[in-house]
């Protein structure tokens, strides 16, 4: 088999680049190696900046979103007792966020490529991409049992963290620039309807807390752990009390979460990481094969997104105009602004996350912060800016 762009991973990443490339007349090949049913559950991101949506929409993919899709105008940060509301339109040229899954997201993209698109193949589990370095680089996989090849002009690793993508830039070209943090998210859905109508952030002594949501009836919550928590140590009563005590309100002492049944339940690490060049001959790497960030931020999902609308245009410019040019730019184009996010998001979770050895000094500093935020226009603009997104290069 052969085609233009060979793409690993059916992820948003992969899933969307295929849609954009569709759009623009260019053919591509999707290879993911896990079934639909498990790619359409995996449960992540919760958040969608102004400018995913915006490509969303624009690539006919936004019906649902825009019928079942939560805008949100601002979160509240809690912290020392106390809640303050950050805006998000009056301090960052008017943009906003969406609660739409990506869930939702995977299940739109995955319905509109199968009716509309390129194939896409489920079970299809790449090995490696040889001659990434040469004008038709081959991807090496296994689907129905059968070793397969796929050749292509241009290959693009959409595989996530734990792709072979990324085994295709040599070592001595590769640099990794990689963080790991002290602490784990506990992260639940229950059937109860959100406390709140925004998202609440809140640092406590007792460690992080986020409240967030999946609709209006459904709840998606998260408390920092001990990293190697076993989540089976938290029963449901447990969770939902330790909830309530980081939320706790000076003023309103009768405040707490709505509760219901907990459906689902897990521990999720947290990692910083870096991977340059996001480029080597005719391979590419895109979403979270490149980065990761802690998703304090809610940033990795946008991210993706970035970098997919980067590289379609590229692809495009080179079809319209035989200029790879825009290939050519892609890794420093991309690393600008997941630099920034990476920033964004390691300055969230260390502000907002109680390190098990850190000094009542950096509590303090952290007061600090939270309060220049709460009482400056200018600290608030920079926090509501990068958390609705940068403007796209
Ligand atoms: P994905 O989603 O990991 O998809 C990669 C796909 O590649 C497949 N694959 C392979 N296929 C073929 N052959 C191989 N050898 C393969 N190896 C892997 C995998 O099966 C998979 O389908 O990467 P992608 O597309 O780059 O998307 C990135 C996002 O998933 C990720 O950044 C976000 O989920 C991060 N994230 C959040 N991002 C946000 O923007 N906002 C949020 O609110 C947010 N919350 C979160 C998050 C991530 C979380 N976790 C679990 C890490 C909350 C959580 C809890
Ligand atoms: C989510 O709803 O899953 C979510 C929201 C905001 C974050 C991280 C996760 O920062």
């Amino acid at each position: 088999m052969r085609t233009t762009v060979g793409i690993i991973g059916g992820g948003p990443s992969g899933l969307l680049l295929a849609r954009l490339l569709h759009n623009a007349g260019i053919d591509s090949v999707v290879l993911e190696s896990r079934d639909r049913s498990y790619v359409e559950q995996r449960q992540r991101a919760g958040i969608l900046e102004q400018a995913t949506v915006d490509v969303l929409r624009s690539a006919g993919a936004g019906a649902r979103l825009d019928r079942e899709g939560l805008v949100h105008d601002g979160i509240e940060l809690r912290y020392d007792g106390r809640a303050h509301r950050v805006d998000f339109p009056s301090l960052a040229d008017g943009r906003r966020v969406w609660v739409y899954a990506q869930t939702e997201v995977v299940k739109d993209l995955i319905a509109l490529q199968l009716a509309e698109g390129g194939p896409l193949f489920f079970g299809a589990e790449v090995q490696a991409v040889d001659g990434a370095d040469t004008e038709r680089p081959v991807i090496r996989y296994t689907h129905d049992g059968r070793e397969q090849t796929l050749t292509c002009d241009y290959v693009v690793g959409c595989d996530g963290f734990h792709g072979v993508a990324r085994n295709a830039v040599p070592e001595h070209v590769r640099t990794t620039y990689e963080r790991t943090y002290p602490y784990s998210w506990l992260g639940i859905l229950a059937e109860a309807p959100p406390v709140h109508d925004e998202l609440i952030y809140a640092h406590s002594e007792r460690g992080f807390a986020l409240a967030s949501m999946r609709s209006p009836q459904v709840s998606r919550l998260y408390l920092q752990v001990p990293n190697g928590t076993d989540p089976a140590d938290w029963s449901d009563e447990r969770i939902w009390d330790e909830l309530d005590a980081r939320f706790a309100l000076d003023a309103d002492p009768e405040w707490r979460l709505k509760r219901g049944p907990v459906t689902a339940k897990s521990v999720l690490p947290m990692r910083s990481s870096v991977t340059e060049p996001m480029r080597y001959g005719r391979v590419f790497l895109a979403g979270d094969a490149a980065h990761i960030v802690p998703p304090t931020g809610a940033k990795g999902l946008n991210l993706a997104a970035a970098d997919v609308i980067v590289l379609a245009r590229a692809f495009e410019h080179l079809r319209s105009t035989g200029s790879t040019e825009q290939l050519d730019t892609y890794s420093d184009t991309c690393l600008r602004r997941v630099w920034r996010a990476e920033h964004f998001s390691y300055f969230m979770t260390t502000t907002l996350h109680t390190d098990p050895e850190q000094s009542g000094f950096d509590t303090r500093l952290q007061l600090s912060q939270l309060d220049r935020i709460a009482t400056s226009p200018h600290a608030a603009a920079e926090l509501a800016e990068n958390y609705t997104g940068l403007p796209l290069a």
